[in-house]
C-alpha cells in the first residue's frame, strides 16, 4: 500500500487537476488524471514504469498528455468538425461515487476508480448526442491494469461512435520489439490514405513509421520486448480493431510535445472499434474491456 496505506488516493497534479493513485498490496500502482480520464502511469511492484510519457508532454488543456492511455472518443482520427480523436481526452471527467453495478465477471479488487464523462452544452453543439461514458480503471492483485468502458445513449435518437484506448507502451528500443496476434489480418494504412492491405508477416517488427488500424483482430495481442526480456499482453472485449503507431524520426521532429528521439522508446498498440462504428439505440449501453498485463519473457 502507499504511504497512507490506501488502495485509492486522490491528489492534485501540477496544474491543479485531480489525479487518482491506485496501489495494490504488492506495491504495483497506476495513476489516472481527471483531465481526459487518462491513465498516466502504470508501474510494477518494483516501481518500473510500463507506460511511455513524453519528456515534452504538455499537461494543460486543450492538449491531451502525450503518453499513458488517452481515450479517443467519440471518434478515432480526424473527420468533420470534431477535433482529432474526439473531445473526451480533452475534458475534465468526474469521480462517479455511485455507478450502476458492473457485470459480476468484472469483479474488482480494492484498487479501482470509477470516472464519468457527460457532454457539456458546448460539446452537444459539436456532437449533438447525449451520452454517459463511465470508465472503471482497476489495478488487479497481480498488478494488471484493466479499463472497462460503458457508454450509454441517453438521447432520444440513435448515435454512432468509434473509440480507441491510445496506449503508449514503454519499450527498450523500437528495433528490439515485435508484435504478435496481427498476422494475416487486413489493415487500413494511414500512410496510404487509409488504403486496405493484408498483413503478410508472421510478426510485426519496426524499421520505419507505422500508422495502421488492424481489423477484426483476435482478442489477445502480445508485444515482445527482446532487450528488456518482457512481454506485454493485451486482452480486449468489444474492441475488434487494433491501432499500431510509431511516428519514427520525421514525425517525431514535427511534434512539439514529443522528443526527436523518443520514437525509439515507445510503441502505441491500441484496442479500438474503428472500422465499424458502434451504434446505440436510445437507452442502449455498450461495454468495452481492455486488460493489460506484463510478464518476464526470455
Ligand atoms: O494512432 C495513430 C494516430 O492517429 C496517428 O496518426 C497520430 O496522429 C497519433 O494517432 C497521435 O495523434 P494525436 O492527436 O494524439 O497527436
Amino acid at each position: 500500500m502507499n504511504n497512507s496505506g490506501l488502495a485509492v488516493e486522490v491528489s492534485k497534479d501540477r496544474n491543479g487537476a485531480d489525479q487518482i493513485l491506485l496501489r495494490n498490496p504488492r506495491g504495483a500502482s497506476a495513476k489516472v488524471s481527471l483531465h481526459g480520464g487518462q491513465v498516466l502511469s502504470w508501474r510494477t511492484d518494483r516501481g518500473e514504469e510500463l507506460l511511455f510519457t513524453s519528456s515534452k508532454a504538455i499537461f494543460k488543456p486543450p492538449y491531451a498528455v502525450r503518453g499513458g492511455i488517452p481515450i479517443c472518443f467519440p471518434q478515432f482520427g480526424q473527420r468533420g468538425s470534431l477535433e482529432q480523436h474526439g473531445f473526451a481526452r480533452n475534458r475534465t471527467w468526474i469521480i462517479d461515487e455511485n455507478p450502476p453495478p458492473l457485470h459480476p465477471n468484472d469483479a474488482c479488487g480494492k484498487a479501482y476508480i470509477d470516472l464519468l464523462l457527460k457532454p457539456s452544452e458546448d460539446d452537444l453543439k459539436i456532437w449533438p448526442h447525449s451520452f454517459e461514458f463511465r470508465l472503471r480503471v482497476n489495478l488487479t492483485a497481480d498488478g494488471n491494469l484493466s479499463l472497462i468502458s460503458r457508454i450509454r445513449n441517453i438521447n432520444c435518437k440513435p448515435f454512432s461512435f468509434s473509440i480507441a484506448y491510445h496506449t503508449y507502451f514503454s519499450i527498450s528500443d523500437i528495433s528490439e520489439v515485435r508484435v504478435e496476434g496481427l498476422e494475416t489480418l487486413d489493415y487500413l494504412d494511414n500512410l496510404y490514405q487509409r488504403e486496405r492491405f493484408t498483413e503478410q508477416g508472421d510478426a510485426l517488427t519496426f524499421e520505419s513509421e507505422v500508422d495502421r488500424v488492424y481489423l477484426g483482430s483476435r482478442d489477445a495481442i502480445a508485444i515482445f520486448d527482446h532487450e528488456r526480456k518482457r512481454t506485454f499482453f493485451i486482452k480486449k472485449e468489444g474492441l475488434p480493431d487494433v491501432g499500431v503507431w510509431n511516428p519514427w524520426e520525421k514525425k517525431s521532429k514535427a511534434m512539439v510535445d514529443f522528443g526527436d528521439e523518443e520514437y525509439k522508446q515507445m510503441l502505441c498498440v491500441n484496442g479500438a472499434a474503428v472500422e465499424k462504428p458502434i451504434t446505440l439505440k436510445p437507452g442502449e449501453e455498450w461495454t468495452g474491456r481492455l486488460e493489460l498485463s506484463v510478464v518476464p519473457s526470455s
